[in-house]
């Protein structure tokens, strides 16, 4: 869908648009849809439904004619062109929410949810940015500020945490998280990728080093996505493709907000294999030991002991123990008390706003406040 936005848009589409019945645009009310042609000097470039949306209901208040094209990307590329030929000028979809922002049928939070939209990964993030668009955390915040202004200060404060306290929920519902399953060569790790994943997604083999370039995959666990990386064992090796692949996968673990280190129970862990953890941030760590269902050669406690944790006892090959695994990986995000219609903080912005804030004096913090709702700077007054 392309939207032309601003005082000219009715005329700019009217002289591109040739409907297939008599209305012409221009004498059509707004909220009708006409169905025609795109046509541009004699050329047709697409078949589309036109319509003049009600200023009222457009984005920026600003008179609004929406062209649904055909999908694809050359056709929707020839109608643009031809816009920006008579006179439109190109602009992105978080240029027009900044500008919705400007004229005020959008404040910033709202923009921010209605930007993020479009690539929310899970229902539920989809769900908590429409909450958020129709108001939820503008209307949190801007209490909040009403409760300092009226001097209630700790009322106000420990509101101010509570809602900071859900930025963890609504960073990792839209940007997912990352976790890595690392370990030796053969501890089952491109198996329990697959079993994760649900489908048969990479190269499963009894020859140590057959995964040689990470694989990622977006996963729903409970509600909230997170993008799942296989990636090759670690292991001291001179073949030249490996020693690649292994540094690939030193970068992964320092870019992972959670590392699944899976051991094979059924063999002895090597000095090399304890020796990872000395280099991995030990509370990313999710300790798992694989093929469970074979006689146990590892000691879970020395692996409890070397990271701090206790693992879980899975077979990748079996599923057993798979949604305990799962259930760890969104252990700290998973909000126990979330329900639709709740505000959830969810961007950099409106969590260093309220951080800013929480230490403020009363009086100060609340204009922090309102400033992060409208999106203005503290003091500046916007019409
Ligand atoms: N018995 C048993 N074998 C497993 C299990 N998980 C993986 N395997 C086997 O271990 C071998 C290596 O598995 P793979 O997933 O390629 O290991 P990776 O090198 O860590 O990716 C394969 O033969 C798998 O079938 C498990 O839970 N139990
Ligand atoms: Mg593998």
């Amino acid at each position: 869908m392309i939207n032309v936005v601003g005082r000219r848009a009715v005329e700019i589409v009217e002289a591109l648009f040739q409907p297939a019945r008599g209305v012409r645009l221009n004498q059509s009310p707004p909220g009708r849809l006409l169905y025609g042609r795109i046509i541009d000097e004699g050329r047709a470039l697409d078949e589309a439904i036109v319509t003049i949306c009600p200023t009222n209901e457009s984005l920026t208040g600003e008179p609004t004619v929406e062209i649904n094209c055909h999908g694809g990307i050359a056709a929707v590329r020839a109608v643009l062109a031809s816009i920006v030929t008579r006179g439109a000028v190109k602009a992105e979809w978080h240029e027009l929410l900044a500008r919705a922002a400007v004229t005020g049928s959008l404040d910033a939070i709202q923009a921010e949810a209605i930007e993020a939209l479009p690539s929310a990964f899970s229902p539920l993030a989809a769900q908590m940015l429409i909450d958020q668009w129709n108001g939820s955390l503008s209307r949190a915040i801007t209490a909040i500020a009403l409760q300092l202004q009226a001097g209630d200060a700790r009322q106000g404060t420990s509101a101010l945490s509570a809602l900071l306290q859900t930025s963890d929920f609504g960073f990792a519902l839209v940007r997912p998280r990352r976790a890595v399953i690392v370990g030796a060569p053969n501890a089952g790790k491109s198996t329990l990728f697959n079993a994760i994943v649900g489908h048969q997604r990479v190269i499963v083999a009894e020859v140590p080093g057959t995964t040689r370039d990470a694989v990622a995959e977006t996963i729903i666990l409970d509600g909230i996505p997170l993008e799942l990386t296989d990636t090759a064992g670690l292991r001291d090796t001179d073949h030249v493709v490996e020693v690649e692949s292994v540094k690939g996968t030193w970068r992964r673990i320092a870019e992972a907000d959670t590392v699944i280190m899976l051991f094979d129970g059924s063999r002895e862990a090597t000095p090399d294999g304890w020796a990872i953890f000395e280099d991995i941030d030990a509370s990313c760590i999710v300790p798992a030991i694989n093929k469970c269902e074979l006689p146990q050669v590892i000691d879970p406690d020395e692996v409890s002991r070397r990271c701090n944790c206790t693992p879980c006892l899975i077979s990748a090959l079996e599923g057993t123990r798979l949604d305990e695994l799962e259930a760890r990986l969104i252990a700290d995000i998973r909000h126990s008390s979330y329900s639709p219609g709740d505000a959830i903080v969810f961007t950099a912005r409106q969590r260093n706003a309220l951080r800013d804030a929480l230490a403020l004096q009363p009086a100060e913090a609340a204009e922090m406040l309102e400033s992060s709702v409208k999106g203005t700077k503290p003091g500046e007054n916007r019409q």
